[in-house]
């Protein structure tokens, strides 16, 4: 690939019209459903936070992380999507998406595993499913609040059983260039492929996800099965996988390939390290004007910085 072929990440993002739309339309229909009126009047939203439940308009239906912010609405999280495989244009993703066929599907689960296995998309679907409402954090600068539904990857990983020399996991998305325009560019290393170490991926944090707001998941949210993983940065959660292979090397990953200076394996949320070509000091919540700061880890610190205490971070980006 020369150089001048090398895509980038835009190092800024428009924040479309309809976002900003739909955050009032959410604060009008959480006022007008009378829940915690006074609170949303003032632009707080209630402090319960509220399942999904049929029939319910979903903009109305409150979460909130564990930091104590509101989850982005239904609205701000299924049209305002990273998903290169059908359009760089993150609010066009849901429209070229929409017919994008997620059944029937299968994920191989293999590599370095006793016991291989096709998994049916159903049989995933069986795994005990809990709701998990995690931070997204794009290395792009803008984050959102996510009440995914999954099931730990660890779950899966225990039933296919690694053998002692697997040390990472690499997830695959699916190849599919007549359902997916932008697999039809001859400039990326298609298809999208990523990785964890095995510790980070056996996590509680690191889930498999099949939908949200207690929902299936949409096409352009990677139904159906993507990967979430809270403390790094969003690109490392592959959607629409369908392979799961368990290897003794660090693989190459999508955009690792593409842009090696730019974006490390690690790829964890580090507000220190500056991407080469814009700080991640700050970042901007959907929804929100204005930046907040970049937690460390994306706020998750407690819980995975001590994966990393051997690791210097600064060189392992
Ligand atoms: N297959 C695939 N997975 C992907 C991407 C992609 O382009 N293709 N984009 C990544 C990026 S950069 C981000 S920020 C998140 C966005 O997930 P969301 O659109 O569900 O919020 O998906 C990640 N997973
Ligand atoms: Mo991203």
């Amino acid at each position: 690939m020369k150089k001048k072929d090398i895509p980038e990440i835009p190092s800024s993002e428009i924040t479309p019209q309809k976002v900003y739309l739909s955050r009032r339309k959410f604060m009008q229909l959480t006022a007008a459903a009378g829940a915690g009126t006074l609170l949303a009047a003032c632009g707080v939203r209630s402090p319960v936070p509220a399942p999904a439940r049929e029939g319910q308009d979903l903009d109305s239906v409150i979460y909130r992380d564990e930091l104590g912010d509101p989850s982005n609405s239904y609205d701000e999280i299924t049209n305002y999507n990273n998903f290169y495989e059908f359009t760089m244009d993150k609010p066009a993703v849901a429209a070229q998406a929409r017919n994008f066929p997620t059944s029937p599907w299968q994920v191989e689960v293999g590599g370095l595993v006793h016991n291989p296995r096709v998994y049916d998309i159903d049989d995933l679907r069986a795994f005990p499913q809990e709701e998990r409402v995690y931070r997204l954090r794009c290395v792009e600068g803008w984050s959102m609040v996510i009440p995914w539904l999954g099931f730990p990857l660890s779950l899966l990983l225990k039933a296919v059983e690694p053998t002692s020399s697997a040390k990472y996991v690499v997830f695959t998305t699916i190849l599919d260039p007549l359902n997916m325009p932008g697999q039809k560019s001859p400039f990326y290393p298609w298809p999208y492929v990523e990785g964890l170490r095995l510790d980070e991926a056996m996590h509680d944090l690191t889930i498999l996800v099949t939908g949200l707001y207690g929902q299936p998941l949409e096409p352009q949210n990677g139904a159906p099965l993507r990967l979430a993983v809270p403390w790094k940065y969003g690109f490392k959660s592959g959607k629409s996988i369908v392979k799961i292979e368990l290897a003794e090397e660090m693989p190459r990953t999508f955009w690792n390939l593409i842009a090696p200076h730019e974006y490390g394996f690690y790829a964890n949320v580090n507000p220190e390290v500056a991407h080469p070509r814009w700080s991640q000091s700050t970042e901007r919540r959907i929804g929100e004007s204005g930046r907040r700061p970049t937690l460390m880890f994306n706020g998750y610190s407690e819980q995975v910085g001590q994966l990393y205490s051997d690791l210097d971070l600064k060189t392992n980006y």
